[in-house]
């Protein structure tokens, strides 16, 4: 392949004990911003520690969390740790589980949000020159502006496309000969398949990397993203709460996302005893970002449920790596006793050959019980008995790779509603009627 290139050669590969020693001082800093702000005041009270109480990393374990409930009690500057005439952005997340948060920016926050986006995109294979097609959503939603920035910062040529008119979409890809694309990986599928129904050859085009991110996906999906679009499909990961979209990003070699740590603390906890958990082992994602100005945080409880690494990387990069987002606490379902994420029921979906990767998934209560109805789609016309025979098939799959029983109704191709942005998947039919 290429030669390597760092967009920060040398923070990106230093050493992991000098890593260690960048954070503690910075941490040091962002406890003592985070303590200007009355609520964090009153939480480090109530726990009994002081910022200068970090002599090590180990000790933030003694520092309360935030959770998404404090955001909204205090909705909607009230964790500012800046005079609002200093914040010079805001932006509110998508609100995919309940009431929006909002997240404000300092000139210094945009410009590092910039910064990292840069380093991310570089760390996936994208380079100066490239001409990057971003599909994600402008607007309040910070997928859209901040790799716009970043993109500009890296010496990309940014189509500000956003979300939506997939065929407009598909046309300035082919005319403006996009090398990069950028999306929500349930769109860029949207994207392939309209394609292939107007008979349009993306696989063999210009495309040369994909960056995914912003809700779950599989490595199955990663297959059909890659073969489809005739790229190298990148997985990204960001929250508004934290900065954006920005936060990790995988290196070509695809192993997990290099979560940048001169800038974060990540840790993960066991999400019942709180209690941290070392590295290799699955559980909630922590993260308290070190530079911040406008917004800290501290012990961000993300619900992201993931599992950590710092083994080298073929990369030369040195931070560490979020191996795979299964998918979020909040999104869990438990089905008579077994837990169950839909990233799961995708990676099953798609291994059943003849069903288009479109899916549904319906919660229904029966009596007592709480059941599962997998709505999926045929991947080409066919008849009642060969529907049955896939719903049959996926229903048997389901149950012995993941133990669970539901209903599967495969529907004919096209049917099923097409993602503009971040797929809902779940629709939770148990509250009503
Ligand atoms: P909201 O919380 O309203 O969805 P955000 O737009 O900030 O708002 O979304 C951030 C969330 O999106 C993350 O917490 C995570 O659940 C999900 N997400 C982002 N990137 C990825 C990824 N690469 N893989 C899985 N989930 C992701
Ligand atoms: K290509
Ligand atoms: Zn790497």
């Amino acid at each position: 392949g290429a030669a390597p290139f760092y967009f920060a050669p040398a923070v990106e590969r230093l050493d992991r004990d000098s890593l260690r020693r960048l954070q503690l001082e910075r941490l040091r800093g962002a406890l003592t911003r985070a303590y200007g702000v009355p609520h964090y005041r009153q939480a480090f009270d109530r726990a009994g520690v002081r910022p200068e109480d970090l002599a090590v990393l180990e000790d933030l374990a003694r520092f309360p969390f935030t959770t998404k409930a404090d955001l909204r009690d205090t909705y909607p500057f009230g964790l500012f740790a800046v005079p609002r005439e200093q914040v010079v952005r805001l932006h509110a997340s998508s609100g995919t589980t309940g009431r929006p948060t909002v997240v404000g920016y300092t000139e210094g926050d945009i410009a590092t949000w910039g910064e990292l986006i840069a380093r991310s995109l570089a760390c996936a294979g994208v380079r100066p020159g490239d001409i990057f097609h971003n599909a994600l959503g402008y607007g309040l939603f910070t997928g859209g502006l901040g790799f716009h920035y970043g993109a500009e910062r890296l010496g990309c040529a940014v189509v500000p496309m956003s979300g939506g008119q997939t065929e407009k979409q598909i046309q300035l890809i082919r005319d403006f000969g996009a090398t990069v694309i950028n999306a929500t990986p349930s769109y860029a599928l949207n994207l392939a398949e309209t394609a292939t129904r107007l008979g349009i050859d993306l696989a063999g085009g210009s495309l040369r990397i994909g960056i995914f991110g912003a809700e779950p996906w599989s490595e199955t999906m990663r297959g059909e993203l890659d073969r489809r679009l005739g790229l190298r499909a990148i997985d990204s990961y960001g929250l508004s709460e934290v900065m954006g979209p920005g936060v990790a990003m995988e290196c070509s070699h695809r192993l997990g996302m290099h979560g940048w740590e001169d800038h974060f603390l990540f840790e993960v906890i066991d999400p019942e005893t709180l209690e941290p958990l070392p590295f290799g082992q699955p559980g909630e994602l922590v993260i308290t970002p070190l530079t911040k100005e406008a917004l800290p945080l501290v012990r961000y409880r993300t619900r992201d449920i993931a599992t950590l690494t710092d083994d080298p990387c073929p990369c030369g990069r040195t931070h560490l790596r979020i191996l795979r987002v299964t998918g979020r606490n909040d999104d869990m379902m438990i089905i008579r006793g077994v837990n169950v994420y839909p990233s799961q029921v995708e990676a099953v979906l798609l291994g059943v050959a003849g069903l288009a990767p479109h899916y549904q998934l319906i919660l229904s209560r029966q009596g007592w019980l709480d059941h599962l109805t997998i709505e999926a789609e045929a991947d080409a016309v066919a008849g009642d008995e060969e529907r049955g025979r896939l719903a049959a098939l996926l229903r048997h799959h389901v149950k012995s790779l993941i133990g669970v029983t539901c209903d599967v109704r495969v529907h004919p191709p096209g049917t099923l509603p097409r993602s503009e942005g971040k797929a809902v998947r779940v629709k939770d039919l148990r509250q009503e009627g």
